[in-house]
């Protein structure tokens, strides 16, 4: 039977973009996006809608008849370090009322995303490990390994069929992101594209660890299409693709773009930054669902420049 689907954060950077992949992949579903937000443009129906509002939400539930959830209402690292109190109610009450959902069989499948922010300054820097030391130093990180625990207790405890991700920076050239210490890999790349200059917000040599959206979108959707019985963890799998640092990726972008000029200007965001691994180790996901990203970092950055100039070129044409 087809899918009857609810994208809550619908409107944000992985959102707008997973709309469409599950449009692609599974063209049969029934689509409802879901925010605070107004809606963008997309052939799916959409509700206004406070995720934190428990009763809302179920008769939202109620009224598509939606068997599968996508939550990815959140604030993200640097957001959630500004307001905190907020970042936690929102991160955690959404998660809660989400599962309990589940609990109470009104859907039968939840996606919610964890981030490489589960990691602290105690996690090893190189290939850190699916199951290792998680003392993260942002309210963000906190929120995210406290979720994992808690899909796991859903899990085991009312056979909760939860699926989650522990997704690095990602970049894509559909949507951009909103509140995050990884958003400069973004940035960067509408500067480079318009001619001008790109204040990095991080020290030069900060290496972490990234991924192209596309690749991002593959691995969610194939992990809910993942046979159950494969899958060891119901907390969140790491999944890797490459890593850089700010002068890496900057000089990336000097191959198509020599006259680019960056300056670095480390603000607060270097201290989240610094406290999270370089790489991450994913060889439970590609063991257990066959995870494999398509794109380096030369393929990604070739790919970012191309379909923005298009854009730009659009634009100035139009
Ligand atoms: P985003 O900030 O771009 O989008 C979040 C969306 O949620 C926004 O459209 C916002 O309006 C909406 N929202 C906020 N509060 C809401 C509420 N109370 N009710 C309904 N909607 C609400 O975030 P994103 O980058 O798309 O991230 C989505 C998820 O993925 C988050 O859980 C985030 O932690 C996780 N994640 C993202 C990245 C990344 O690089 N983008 C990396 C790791 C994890
Ligand atoms: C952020 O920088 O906060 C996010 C993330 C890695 O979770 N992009």
């Amino acid at each position: 039977m087809a899918r009857r689907i609810l994208i809550i954060g619908s409107e944000g950077q992985i959102g707008s973009e997973l709309m469409w992949a599950i449009k692609k992949r599974w063209p049969d579903a029934l689509l409802v996006g879901a925010d605070l937000k107004q809606k963008q443009a997309g052939p799916w129906s959409f509700e206004h809608l406070d995720v934190r509002q428990a009763d809302a939400l179920q008769e939202c539930v109620l009224k598509h008849r939606i068997d599968t959830v996508f939550l990815l209402a959140a604030l993200l690292s640097a957001t959630g370090e500004a307001r905190p109190e907020e970042a936690w109610k929102l991160n955690m009450e959404s998660l809660l009322n989400v599962l309990n959902l589940a609990r109470d069989k009104y859907v039968r499948q939840i996606f919610w995303p964890s981030s490489i922010a589960v990691f602290g300054p105690e996690t090893p820097k190189q290939l850190a490990p699916q199951v290792t030391v998680c003392a993260p130093s942002t309210v963000y990180g906190i929120s995210k390994y406290a979720g994992e625990l808690w899909c796991r207790w859903y899990h085991e405890k009312y056979g909760v069929d939860v699926r989650s991700l522990r997704y690095p920076g990602l970049i894509g050239y559909n949507s951009k992101p909103g509140g995050g210490t990884t958003d400069y890999a973004v940035d960067i790349f509408y500067k480079a594209v318009a001619g001008e200059p790109f204040e990095c917000f991080l020290a030069p040599d900060t290496r972490l660890p990234m991924m192209f959206m596309p690749d991002a979108l593959r691995a969610t959707l194939e992990l809910m299409e993942a046979d159950e019985n494969r899958l060891t963890t119901r907390m969140a799998y790491n999944v890797a693709a490459f890593s850089f640092s700010p002068a890496e990726l900057a000089a990336q972008i000097k191959l198509y773009k020599p006259n680019f000029q960056i300056v670095y200007k480390p603000d607060h965001r270097q201290a989240i930054a610094q406290s999270w691994p370089e790489s991450i180790d994913d060889s439970l996901a590609r063991r257990d669902w066959s995870w494999c990203p398509e794109y380096t970092l030369e393929k990604m950055v070739r790919v970012m420049l191309q379909e923005l100039e298009k854009r730009v070129t659009s634009v100035t044409a139009g």
